[in-house]
């Protein structure tokens, strides 16, 4: 018996003459002080003893009756709810939408009236085909989905990084997805399309090409969340008060450029921080570094859609920039993270039919089917019709509805009229000026299954997307489609492929051809009709041509040892806080070393923890005396041969030699020599490069 009350000693004084508070829902919360609250059950019941249950005896068998046991359990037991069949690894930011100027020309939608208007935002990041638990740097498409919580309701853009999609018509979705997702019978790969089931479905649908060229693209391994583009895809209206139409695209433009990894890398940072991403959005956010983005649209009316070499409603097309530039109307702000991931981030309900009066669909017939899907996920996955109840989902503008009852009804309507028209003079009314009205767009055609002939093009805009990278991305492309098919078992899926490339570049088709060791080339698969090769290329489309040329928003990985010159390391930290940059000391203890000056240097990682991966430039800081040790750690010298095969820009001191030479160096220009605190500026400008990609031939990654 003394055994047992001396258990619950320890949790009997901690609940000693606590104050209970509640919050504004009722609710009981921590105090600011951190002080333990009386803890209880879901019912408010104090509870005595969480560390031991209700039993008979100390060795004896826990009885039914204790209810604080049972309820705590079968909470836990119900935690999960089902993952989005897609995008189920996501991470979200709160922020908001900045209006340039007014757009009243163009749209009625009440953000768009007024220069300067802040209007909240929610903005989840997603991958497509992992499960939620999956890595963050697995080459796939990232979802962009922003939730603007406008005066008029919600409106939600959900977007992609990549401009369009594989497929045209929404009921080829499931298929898409069954076959980009593990196979059913094994259940791997985990967030990965290198497997047969996918690229039998890509090889069967040639609709599929320009967004293969995307997602074999660098744009499918972002550096950052920070670093990508969003996009709409659709083709959407804006009506003005007129009820006047001009058809818009979404286009999202960070502001700290664009930036990718190379594949290996990826690899490498999977292993290394499967959550980068979530964690580099995470730091940037708390280190009050907020992303933005500008909210440009391609703003153009029917004639020039009718002009247009493509049709407009095929989500498988963009507008290039060159062809239609857009216009910049608003700034996207990220600087809060949520309180808690589940509430907001994981029960955020994204649905592409919000959007407020003044934005309409067009006849995009993926997004015609993407209307109908997202409120019934919705409902499957939050479990209920009031999901909107969820306070990430409620609107933050005045609403009444007439709805009621159902699981979980947080809001309930109060008075007599739960309908309309009433005699009681109660309850909210429609009104046809303020609310959403659709263009009258005049339709008629047979009722039947139809693609357009104007979808029929497959291949010209994939070509263009190709021509349009800079020679290392092009090569990048290659090296994707290579690796990827290489994983496909079944040797006809890859000439499958290889004949659609002979469609879009037949240097390229040649080149995955040869390094998949095709014996044979393939004739061209069938093609509706002829490649357009005279689509002038677009730079816009290229991530290395249109570099940040600056380091902000990167970081540097300092190795340094007992003994490092701290005026350098203190120039160096100097020059990275003046380039609105961030930096992470690296030491072969984590507790840090001792400086040239004596002074302790504070690291952040130890060399065994920090591969380069992690880091956009690496700077080698060690002192003589420690070069023996730090050479024994294969740690130490990966750390230097990754940097450098990943075209990374290396500053050193001349202590690191040996290190150099032990990882395979041989010094290009962007092995830069810091002798002294004086060649910090420049190091630092040649950083805004982000990668010296000219050293690439050399260090083959495959
Ligand atoms: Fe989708 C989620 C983006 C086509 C059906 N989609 C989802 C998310 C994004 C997109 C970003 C995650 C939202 C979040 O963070 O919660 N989806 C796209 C884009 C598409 C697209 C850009 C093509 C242009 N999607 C698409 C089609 C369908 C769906 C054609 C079905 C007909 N998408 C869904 C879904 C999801 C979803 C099943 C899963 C979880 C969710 O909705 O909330 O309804």
């Amino acid at each position: 018996m003394a055994k047992q009350a001396s258990k619950a000693a320890g949790t009997a004084a901690t609940i000693h003459d606590q104050k209970l508070q509640r919050g504004e829902g009722g609710e009981l919360h921590q105090t600011a002080s951190g002080s333990a609250e009386v803890l209880t059950t879901a019912q408010g019941g104090p509870v005595s003893d969480d560390q031991n249950s209700l039993r008979i005896g100390a060795r004896g068998p826990t009885v039914l009756e204790d209810f604080h046991f049972r309820e705590k359990i079968f909470h836990f037991d119900h935690e999960r709810i089902p993952e989005r069949v897609v995008h189920a690894r996501g991470y979200g930011a709160h922020g908001y939408f900045e209006t340039y100027e007014s757009l009243a020309k163009y749209t009625r939608a009440d953000i768009f009236q007024r220069a300067g208007e802040k209007t909240p935002a929610f903005v989840r990041f997603s991958t497509v085909a992992g499960n939620k638990g999956s890595a963050d740097l697995a080459r796939d498409v990232r979802g962009f989905a922003v939730k603007l919580y406008t005066q008029e309701g919600n409106w939600d853009i959900v977007g992609n990084n990549m401009p369009v999609f594989f497929i045209q018509d929404a009921i080829k979705f499931p298929d898409l997805i069954h076959a980009a997702k593990a196979e059913p019978n094994s259940d791997f790969p985990q967030a990965q399309t290198a497997h047969d089931n996918f690229w039998d479905f890509i090889s069967l649908t040639p609709e599929s090409m320009h967004m293969i060229m995307w997602a074999m693209s660098d744009r499918a391994i972002p550096r950052s969340l920070r670093f990508m583009e969003g996009f709409g895809v659709h083709t959407f209206r804006l009506l003005n008060a007129k009820d006047e139409s001009t058809f818009v695209k979404f286009l999202w433009k960070p502001k700290l450029g664009l930036q990718s990894v190379a594949w290996n890398e990826a690899v490498k940072i999977n292993g290394a921080d499967p959550d980068f991403h979530r964690r580099d959005l995470w730091d940037a956010i708390h280190a009050g570094n907020f992303p933005e983005w500008e909210l440009q649209l391609q703003l153009f009316d029917q004639a020039f859609a009718d002009s247009f070499d493509f049709d407009i409603l095929d989500p498988t097309k963009i507008i290039p920039e060159e062809v239609l530039p857009p216009i910049a109307v608003g700034r996207l702000v990220l600087d809060r993270m949520p309180d808690n991931f589940f509430a907001e981030t994981e029960q955020v309900a994204f649905m592409t039919q919000n959007v407020p009066p003044g934005v309409d669909f067009s006849n995009d017939p993926l997004l015609q089917g993407r209307n109908f899907s997202y409120l019934d996920t919705q409902i499957k996955r939050l479990g209920s019709t009031n999901f909107t109840h969820i306070p990430i989902n409620a609107p933050k503008c005045p609403f009444h509805t007439f709805q009621q009852d159902g699981h979980m009804a947080m809001r309930n309507p109060v008075g007599r009229a739960n309908y309309q028209p009433n005699s009681w003079n109660e309850g909210p009314r429609e009104s046809p000026q303020k609310g959403f009205r659709s263009f009258a767009e005049a339709e008629a055609g047979p009722k039947a299954r139809l693609r357009s002939e104007s979808f029929a093009d497959h291949y010209s805009q994939a070509r263009q997307f190709y021509i349009s990278q800079h020679p290392v991305e092009q090569g990048h492309i290659a090296s994707a489609l290579t690796f990827e098919l290489s994983k496909v078992q079944t040797p006809v899926i890859r000439e499958r492929i290889v004949s659609h490339l002979l469609n879009i570049d037949d240097a390229l088709a040649r080149k995955v051809a040869d390094a998949l060791g095709l014996k044979a080339m393939p004739k061209p698969a069938d093609a509706a009709v002829p490649t357009r090769t005279d689509l002038a290329a677009s730079d816009k489309l290229s991530i290395l041509k249109n570099g940040p040329g600056r380091f902000e928003g990167r970081k540097l990985g300092m190795l340094v040892t007992d003994g490092t010159d701290a005026a350098l390391l203190n120039a160096l930290k100097q020059g990275m806080t003046k380039a609105g940059a961030k930096f992470e000391i690296i030491a072969p203890k984590v507790g840090g070393a001792k400086a040239s000056d004596g002074s302790w240097i504070d690291a952040q990682q130890m060399i065994a923890g920090a591969p380069s991966v992690l880091y956009d430039a690496i700077a080698l800081l060690p002192a003589k005396p420690a070069m023996a040790e730090l050479l024994k750690e294969s740690t130490a010298r990966d750390f230097v041969a990754d940097a450098f095969a990943h075209c990374k820009f290396i500053g050193f001191v001349e202590a690191a030699t040996p290190l150099l030479d032990k990882a395979g160096i041989v010094e290009d220009e962007a092995v830069i020599a810091l002798a002294s605190a004086k060649d910090v500026a420049g190091f630092i400008a040649s950083l805004g490069d982000l990668r010296f990609w000219a050293r690439e031939p050399k260090v083959k990654l495959g």
